[in-house]
């Protein structure tokens, strides 16, 4: 692939944006080649991903603005459908995924960012929703999850002014976890990833599906999920082992995904 890259250091799979040229912009090339890195991703021995963009200047500087300038409608459309579709499979992949945006998160880059499940950023990260600038608006669902990132005053203001925010405000807006020097941002992403890894997988996989379903449904139905998914995780070997490990006062000897 030339637009993006993709290693696995032990159980944590790296997925990096690499279009440095154009600060990582999202063309069709690096919508499909993240869509097939993903595909190809081992979910037998990857148990959390964490997402990032080449260089230290720029997560992803958002669609391509050269490649959309001259789309007609239906060719816009198909366009938008190619991203959600894309970054509907991030939010719904099984295991966690995590943003470490080192730099700008505009537009596309900011509708990345915000369908993995935990943000984290480098000092110098900026956030923005700038398409209505552009005559367009946002199309890689920016108008959905922003709103439930941050809440719809805060959304609206960031997508009506096309003004992006500073790590620091993305911080206190809650859109970010954690803000570290950039130099200490993708060392501070593995050991989450890894704190994330060294847990049963099954029953990771199953809160990630409980809190990103739940959260769709009335409480009553969101219980009933929750029920569902917790009991789904007994008779594995590996609820047998935590639990037994606690019982017997010992560390887990490390969780099979059985
Ligand atoms: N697309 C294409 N090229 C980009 C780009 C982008 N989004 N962002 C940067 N580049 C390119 C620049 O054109 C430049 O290329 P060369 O001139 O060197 O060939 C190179 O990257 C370096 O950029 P700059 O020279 O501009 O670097 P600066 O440090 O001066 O400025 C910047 C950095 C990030 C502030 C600036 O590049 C900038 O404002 N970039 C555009 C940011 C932006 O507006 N992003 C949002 C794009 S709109 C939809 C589907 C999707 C979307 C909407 C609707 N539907 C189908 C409904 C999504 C829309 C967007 O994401």
């Amino acid at each position: 692939m030339s637009t993006v890259c993709y290693t696995q250091e032990g159980a944590v799979g790296v997925v990096t944006v690499d279009r440095p040229k154009a600060l990582n912009a999202l063309n069709s090339e690096v919508l499909d080649e993240l869509r097939r890195t993903f595909e190809a991703i081992d979910l037998e021995t990857v148990r959390c991903v964490v997402v990032t963009g080449a260089g230290e200047k720029s997560f992803v500087a958002g669609a391509d603005i050269g490649e959309m300038s001259s789309l007609t409608r239906a060719e816009g459309e198909a366009f938008g459908k190619k991203g959600n579709d894309l970054f509907r499979m991030i939010e719904t992949f099984p295991i966690p995924v995590i943003a470490a945006v080192n730099g700008y998160a505009l537009g596309g880059g900011c509708e990345l960012a915000l369908c993995c499940d935990i943000r984290i950023c480098s000092e110098n990260a900026q956030f923005g929703q700038p398409e209505v600038g552009l005559g367009i608006t946002p199309g890689f669902g920016g108008t959905q999850r922003l709103v439930r990132a941050v809440g719809p005053g805060r959304a609206k203001e960031m997508i009506y002014t096309a003004r992006s925010i500073k790590a620091e405000d993305a911080l206190r807006a809650g859109l970010v976890n954690a803000v570290y020097p950039l130099a200490e941002l993708m060392p501070a992403a593995m050991k989450l990833a890894g704190n994330i890894a060294k847990n049963a997988p099954i029953a990771v996989r199953a809160c990630k599906k409980a809190i990103n379903e739940g959260t769709q449904l009335d409480m009553d139905s969101a219980v009933a999920l929750e029920e569902k998914l917790f009991g789904s995780c007994f008779e594995t070997e590996d609820q047998r082992e935590g639990m037994q490990a606690f019982l017997e006062k010992r560390k887990v000897e490390g969780f099979k995904n059985r």
